[in-house]
């Protein structure tokens, strides 16, 4: 990615977005006109890690703590540990701060006591940054969960990993790990809306093939078709924080490639497209500019105003949903409890 930092958008592109309407909180029906993309792992640098975490602490950005709840207060991370075979391997696809897994590695932790169990649950973190992963992990391991009779709690049922790759080189790993006794998939905090539909089918797929019928189960997080209001809000807040999360991405680049996509040449232009039921976001070209890689594999001349998308964050109907998983081969997508399916999916003004 980094040798060819201008791709081609991945989907058709209709009409142009106004930019002095940009300011605004605006949805539209057509998406605009925009001749490149990068792909959205892009953002996810240490600072870009650092940068997506202060926004699930914002009020705005509302998937974190709707998530949290419905694992916590709705008893999902309950369910699960209970009913989890022990010596089981836990994949995390990045991971981030671990804030809402740890809900359930402590619930995981707790059954492990209730049950008597004897072969620890082994929790595999996976994610982009080596030293972000690292802090974090090393965070997560210093709060075990305390019983009432323990001034100290300690780890005794859940081991700690880090690996650090892409979903891609993660899955290839999770598909080569044959002696375990099961193994559970987590894709939380709607990361699946990064992906056009297509490559959400396509992904479900992909960790469906790292196990068979009975011994891999997926936790899902998705966002829902949420007002366009909320959305729009949600990523593009007030504070500035998912302003800054964005244009990080070019000082990402800028650390491989100093220059080819100067930071000051580009603003923050995120839409809610509604028809489409994503969220987009763009960086607008401040003033006509070549881009030029330095083998020379890419050179382009962006016009002022022109758009290069940055990200998608897909919204999922519960009906989409459902179809998506049971078209991805999971044998049990049919019979799936649709109210515990439904908890997960479910946020405020859904
Ligand atoms: C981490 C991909 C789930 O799309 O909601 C937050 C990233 N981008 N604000 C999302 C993000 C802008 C986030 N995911």
């Amino acid at each position: 990615a980094f040798r060819d930092p201008l791709g081609a958008p991945t989907e058709p592109h209709a009409s142009q977005l106004d930019p002095a309407e940009s300011a605004g909180r605006r949805t539209l029906s057509s998406t605009p006109k925009c001749r490149f993309a990068l792909p959205a792992f892009l953002h996810y640098d240490a600072r870009g890690l650092q940068l997506f975490e202060q926004i699930t602490h914002l009020d705005e950005y509302y998937l974190t703590e709707a998530e949290a709840n419905l694992l916590d207060q709705g008893g999902a991370a309950r369910a699960l540990a209970m009913a989890l075979p022990e010596g089981a391997l836990v994949l995390e696809l990045g991971c981030g701060s671990m804030r809402k897994t740890a809900i359930l590695l402590r619930a995981l932790e707790m059954a492990g006591r209730e049950r008597g169990l004897t072969r620890p649950f082994q929790f595999y973190a996976l994610d982009l940054d080596r030293g972000e992963l690292a802090r974090s992990l090393t965070a997560l391991e210093q709060h075990p969960p305390r019983s009432k009779t323990e001034t100290e709690g300690n780890w005794q049922h859940v081991t700690f990993h880090g690996l650090v790759g892409t979903y891609d080189a993660g899955l290839a790993w999770l598909a080569r790990q044959k002696s375990v006794s099961h193994k559970l998939v987590l894709w939380l905090g709607s990361s699946l809306g990064n992906l056009t539909r297509a490559d959400a089918a396509a992904m479900l797929t992909q960790i469906r093939a790292c196990g068979n019928a009975n011994n891999l189960s997926l936790v899902l997080g998705a966002d829902g078709r949420n007002h366009p209001k909320t959305v729009a809000r949600a990523y593009n807040d007030p504070h500035g924080v998912s302003r800054a999360f964005a244009l990080n991405l070019l000082d990402h680049i800028g650390t491989h490639l100093p220059g080819v996509l100067p930071r000051d040449a580009f603003e923050f232009a995120p839409v809610y497209n509604e028809a489409m039921g994503r969220h987009e976001v763009y960086l607008r070209a401040t003033r006509g500019l070549r881009v030029k890689s330095p083998a020379g594999e890419v050179d382009v001349t962006l016009a002022r105003d022109e758009l290069v998308h940055v990200e998608y964050s897909y919204k999922w109907a519960m009906g989409d949903l459902f179809e998506l998983v049971s078209r991805s081969q999971w044998p049990n997508g049919a019979r799936l409890d649709a109210r515990r399916v439904g908890s997960l999916c479910q946020v405020p003004g859904c």
